[in-house]
């Protein structure tokens, strides 16, 4: 895994775009140690993109990129929504598929690699809002981590439907009124959570997004536990700025103020038992390989 898989042909340089040159050049493909702090210093697998100035799935797009474990070899599957305007700009292979659909299309996509590839680490993450996730496409969601399909969900929960301007979606807070949905919620969010622990799922976070090192953190772990082990299930708080009334300034700060203990977003973590275990594997592995690379710098 490395930058040779998108190396330009010398003849074919000067005609290829700029931004792929800049991928060639700089960007983190093949690096071990790849995360946020790569922003500002490598070439992006994301640099434009066509939310809503300010809107918090943009910061959460680049945190995530910039934290796969293994871009080159991933897969993402979206869906029909605000995400969906932002993967046409990013450098990850990905599908579009049906609203809905999302992890039906992603547990034969990760099948489909792994008898046309075998003994090859190919990962696959959906990623898709909460209409998609919860309302739409509960089903293939449920069905998805009742199969143990090993792949990473992620929802983007920005409570309501915000790419056709505001519908109630089942994770939208009780009492919430939307511009298309004047009379307010009369349930309770769904905790979607505790139902995909109850599904199955090895890891399990709800969390916002203000914080790139937890999102690091939180990513590389649900990618590795479903390589391994069996489906797990990020969802982040990306609030839609626009629907609650906040300026592009003021995502941030929506988002630590829904993060404080007793708010909805307060941080919440499954791990199953052999999670854990792979968990700590991967750290004592990783001790090591810290430990062998300073030794390494040290002679040098
Ligand atoms: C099969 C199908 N049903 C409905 C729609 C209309 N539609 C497009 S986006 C959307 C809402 C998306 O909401 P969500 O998944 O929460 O994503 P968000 O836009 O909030 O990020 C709907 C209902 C569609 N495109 N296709
Ligand atoms: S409508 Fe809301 S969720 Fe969609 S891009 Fe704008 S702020 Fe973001
Ligand atoms: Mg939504």
């Amino acid at each position: 895994m490395s930058k040779e898989r998108i190396k330009i042909s010398e003849d074919l340089y000067d005609i290829m775009p700029s931004d792929y040159q800049d991928l060639v050049k700089s960007a983190t493909y093949g690096k071990e140690d790849r995360g946020w702090k790569d922003i500002g210093t490598s070439k992006e697998l994301i640099e434009q993109h066509s939310l809503c100035a300010g809107c918090p799935e943009s910061m959460a797009f680049r945190y995530i990129l910039a934290s796969l474990p293994n871009p080159e070899d991933t897969v993402m599957v979206g869906s029909t929504g605000c995400t969906s305007l932002v993967f046409p700009m990013v450098a990850v292979h990905n599908i579009h598929s049906l609203f809905g659909n999302q992890n039906a299309i992603a547990s034969g996509l990760k099948r489909a690699l792994s008898v046309r590839f075998p003994g090859r680490v190919k990962d696959v993450v959906v990623l898709a809002g909460d209409g998609a996730t919860v309302d739409i496409g509960l089903d293939m969601t449920l069905q998805a981590w009742f199969r143990q399909e090993k792949f990473t969900t992620i929802c983007f929960d920005n409570e309501l439907y915000a790419n056709t301007g505001g519908q109630e979606s089942g994770l939208m807070q009780k009492g919430f009124v939307a511009k298309m949905a004047p009379v307010g919620k009369l349930f309770d969010k769904v905790r979607l959570p505790e139902i995909a622990r109850e599904s199955g799922c090895h890891y399990v976070v709800n969390c916002t997004v203000s914080k790139p090192s937890l999102v690091e953190k939180v990513i590389r772990n649900a990618v590795h536990i479903a390589r391994e082990i069996g489906p797990t299930y990020l969802q982040l708080y990306t609030p839609c700025i626009l629907e609650i009334g906040k300026n592009s300034m003021e995502g941030l700060q929506e988002m630590r103020d829904s993060e404080k203990p007793t708010e909805r977003f307060a941080y919440k973590e499954y791990v199953s038992e052999p999670a854990k275990q792979l968990l700590a594997e991967l750290a004592a592995k990783d001790k090591e390989r810290k430990a062998a690379a300073k030794q390494l710098t040290g002679q040098a």
